[in-house]
């Protein structure tokens, strides 16, 4: 007898009920600005829920989704603490369990966002059992937290009212900003293109993807999808790439060997900040 152990779970942990599909805490639309900058100190002390590495859990439910949010980033480290500042908070009150991914493209060589993105997949897969991968810009946040960073039937795309663009869709295939994909629509899609480099084109690739894969993209309604911008030059390193019309223009054959299954980089380092983990990675140069 003395050996045998009785395993007592705590009444609470079996009897959590599923997070409602709609979280009851939510405001609806936001007031963003961004002229006031909070020091990560003054962030971490104002989203003490938040465990080391940026990851969340809501205490009194079983989430729905266990979300992956993706980054790609290199040297903006300003446009990262606004974001981290608005959207702990909205993802809390959205319920779902969330980890923050910032995917910081070493060196100095032309930037790469989807591979970058890609990059962020895999990384957030080896920690923890993601079944849903938010891709987002570090420079874009949601005017109303109705705006579910969650994923859907067919990949969702978040950033369809920005307020760069009037608040509505600049053409029917944009799909830039904030996209969030199950893992089972991502790998339909085999991932992202590995050969944007620089700025431009690699958004309308994953929507052709999407499309020629068989989805369609959702979109949250126009009120509810408003997000807001930071200004911003253009960046060192992303300059607009004329040859990426033609990766574009190929994309219909290469698009099954280009993505997820032929993703080649190499970690650099994994940097656990309270609020988010940082990857840092070399993912080549172009061509
Ligand atoms: N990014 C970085 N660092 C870079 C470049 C890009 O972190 O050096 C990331 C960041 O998450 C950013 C995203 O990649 O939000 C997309 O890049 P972008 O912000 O350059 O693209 P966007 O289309 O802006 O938002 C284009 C430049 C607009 C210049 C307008 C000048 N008037």
């Amino acid at each position: 007898l003395s050996n045998a152990t009785s395993v007592t779970k705590s009444p609470e942990a079996n009897h959590l009920e599923k997070c409602p599909d709609d979280p009851p805490e939510l405001v609806g639309p936001l007031r963003i600005v961004f002229d006031e900058e909070q020091s990560m100190e003054q962030l971490v002390e104002l989203n003490t829920y938040v465990e080391f590495g940026g990851h969340y859990k809501p205490p009194d439910c079983i989430p729905l989704q266990r979300i992956a949010i993706i980054i790609p980033f290199r040297n903006r480290e300003h446009h990262l603490r606004h974001w981290l500042y608005y959207l702990h908070p909205i993802l809390r009150r959205q319920q779902g369990e969330y980890g923050i991914y910032v995917i910081e493209q070493a060196g100095e060589n032309t930037f790469n966002r989807a591979k970058l993105l890609n990059v962020g997949f895999v990384e957030a897969s080896k920690e923890n059992n993601y079944d849903c991968f938010i891709f987002s810009d570090v420079d874009i946040v949601p005017e109303n937290d109705r705006n579910l960073y969650r994923c859907s039937q067919n990949p969702r795309h978040l950033a369809c009212a920005m307020d760069k663009f009037g608040y509505k869709l600049p053409y029917t295939g944009y799909f830039g900003g904030v996209v969030a994909f199950t893992k089972e629509q991502y790998l339909k899609i085999n991932g992202f293109s590995n050969n944007y480099w620089g700025w431009g084109t690699e958004d309308d690739d994953t929507y052709k993807r999407v499309t020629l894969s068989g989805m369609s993209v959702d979109r949250p309604d126009r009120n509810v999808g408003r997000t807001k911008m930071i200004r911003h030059q253009r960046d060192k390193g992303n300059e607009v790439n004329e040859k990426n019309y033609v990766v574009y223009n190929r994309m219909k054959y290469t698009r099954n060997q280009d993505g997820y299954i032929s993703l080649k980089y190499s970690l650099i380092k994994i940097e656990k900040n309270q609020l988010f983990t940082k990857i840092t990675v070399d993912i080549g140069k172009p061509p």
